[in-house]
């Protein structure tokens, strides 16, 4: 399964690390061919180098937009090596095999998200690299198809330990990272024509892509799984720094999204914000003048779930709060940024990932969400939805205090990340019982309450926090029954959208137990 390369053909237009590949090459006596600026390049830097005019016997034409596409080219990348007709084809028409690709594309991507006017960009849209590229990925049995400059070092390290060879597992990974490549760049052109033809038309951007990372598997280990990012001016886990631990697999990509854009809906003006993430759900979330505390409420909601958890900050994380947070096992941490000091307290967790953004996403920003059906893409716009103090409605006798109103208010923010159906149980600008993805409010709302119990339990409290709390419902409560669940739980004041046929009945209900409810007019659902 090992082939030894006698000839590589270069063509980048990314020129970065390009020296150091051509000399390695060169140094395990691979001849040199490439485009006119490659070659200009590496003979720049010393380097022996063919002309690709030299391989075809044809020179490049129409400023560059014919260079590579040619027989000698296509057949020295396709030719089956051992097979006799290929063999003779080869012999016929004077092909000579070409082993090894190394191509970065015209940077369309690049010239599109500058804005480059509609010739620049056509221009920019490459057709001889990615045919080479795909030609090659096809022929991976024999040929090696590198696609990105961050894969340079990888084929050295593959040459220096096989004494000059390239073994099959490694060709087959490239190709299946050069499809990936040019599936991408192909998403990215269609896209843009997209946008071209008209403006609003939101699919195509949701799915114009770049491949981002190749996952080791997707949410299971017999899914495959690899990460696009859309280049949408947003901090988050897509554009994040990973200061330590191992590459994020795909679960942790999905979770730690959904902590981060959760602790992006407080603003550090009003205080630190800490959000607990299990399976995409909160399992706590707490706000609190010091962030210390923050992540402490957070914890206290259901300190059994947070248990490997993915934890989101909405500032620098602090040391006195990555002391706590050591303390309980959790895979990821993300923040806008770190203080030194918390930085070296990390460090001694090998395994814990820090991802720092740089910022917080605005949640009141627009963009898009895709999800797959069978057969389609479901594009929507995100929920960007906020209600404030001014949009309640009070239903109730009684009016809620300004306490309750501060906990209503953060309770129904985050019950809309919390997965329908949502019942969100909050004291003290801290959840203390979350009830999710249940298929009835009523089951969702005895959950929060149960694990509030529980929560007490484990901590050693007299009571659960849910006695004298606030709860949200991210949709109306269909029937009573839900509601008076929580008003069993301790709950004194209820937010909701409203809306129900039965609203009167929930109202009633809410009065005789003297609970004060707002209606929000705004329903969260998250499926
Ligand atoms: O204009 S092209 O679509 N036609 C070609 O035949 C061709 N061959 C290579 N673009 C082509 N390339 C691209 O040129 C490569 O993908 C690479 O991005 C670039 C390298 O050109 P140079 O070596 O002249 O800088």
């Amino acid at each position: 399964d090992r082939i030894r390369p006698t000839r590589a053909l270069l063509s980048v237009s990314d020129k970065n690390g390009l020296q150091d590949l051509g000399e390695t090459l060169a140094g395990h006596g691979v001849d040199l061919v490439s485009t006119g600026g490659t070659a200009k390049a590496l003979s720049g830097a010393g380097l022996s180098v063919r002309g690709v005019s030299d391989l075809t016997g044809f020179p490049e034409i129409m400023d560059g937009r014919v260079k590579t596409l040619h027989p000698s080219v296509h057949g020295g990348l396709l030719a089956i090596r051992d097979d006799a007709e290929h063999q003779a084809a080869m012999e016929a028409h004077d092909i000579v095999p070409i082993d090894i690709v190394v191509i970065n594309l015209y940077p369309f991507e690049e010239v599109r998200s500058k804005g480059g006017d509609y010739p620049t960009t056509v221009e920019n849209i490459d057709i001889g690299g990615p045919a080479m590229i795909r030609a090659a990925a096809k022929n991976h049995a024999y040929v090696t198809v590198l696609t990105d400059p961050s894969d340079y070092d990888a084929l050295a390290a593959e040459l220096l330990e096989t004494g000059g060879e390239i073994r099959y597992a490694f060709r087959q990974k490239m190709a299946a990272k050069a499809y990936g490549r040019t599936a991408a760049y192909d998403a990215a052109i269609s896209g843009w024509f997209a946008e071209a033809i008209d403006e609003d038309n939101p699919p195509y951007r949701a799915v114009a892509g770049r491949l981002h990372d190749v996952m080791r598997y997707g949410e299971n280990p017999h899914q495959t799984a690899g990460f696009y990012v859309t280049g949408e001016n947003r901090p988050g886990v897509a554009t994040a720094t990973l200061h330590q631990g191992k590459q994020l697999s795909y679960n942790n990509i999905n979770d730690t999204d959904a902590a981060f854009e959760l602790a992006g809906e407080f603003d550090p003006v009003d205080g630190a914000a800490c959000a607990i993430i299990k399976h995409a759900n909160p399992c706590g979330v707490g706000t609190a003048t010091s962030q210390l505390d923050a992540y402490r409420g957070a914890l206290a909601c259901d300190p059994v779930s947070a248990f490997g958890g993915i934890v989101a900050f909405n500032g620098r994380l602090e040391a006195a709060t990555a002391e706590e947070v050591v303390r309980t096992f959790t895979e990821v941490i993300i923040a806008p940024g770190v203080d030194d000091d918390a930085m070296s307290i990390i460090a001694a967790k090998k395994n814990l990932r820090l991802l720092t953004t740089g910022g917080l996403p605005d949640p009141a920003a627009p963009g898009v969400m895709a999800k797959t059906v069978a057969g389609g893409l479901l594009v929507q716009s995100r929920d960007a939805g906020r209600v404030a103090l001014a949009d309640l409605k009070v239903v109730t006798d009684r009016q809620p205090t300004d306490r309750e109103l501060a906990d209503l208010i953060f309770a129904f923010r985050v019950a809309k990340h919390v997965k329908s159906n949502a019942i969100v149980y909050a004291k003290d600008g801290a959840t203390v019982g979350i009830g999710a993805g249940q298929m009835s409010r009523v089951d969702s709302s005895r959950i929060a309450a149960k694990k509030a119990r529980d929560a007490a339990e484990a901590m050693g409290l007299a009571e659960p926090l849910t006695i004298g709390s606030v709860v949200a419902s991210d949709a109306f409560f269909p029937f009573a029954d839900g509601l008076i669940s929580a008003i069993e739980a301790g709950a004194t004041a209820v937010i909701q959208p409203g809306g129900s046929m039965r609203d009167d009945d929930v109202v009633k209900a809410a009065n005789e137990a003297g609970v004060a409810m707002v209606f929000t007019g705004m329903r969260h659902f998250r499926h």
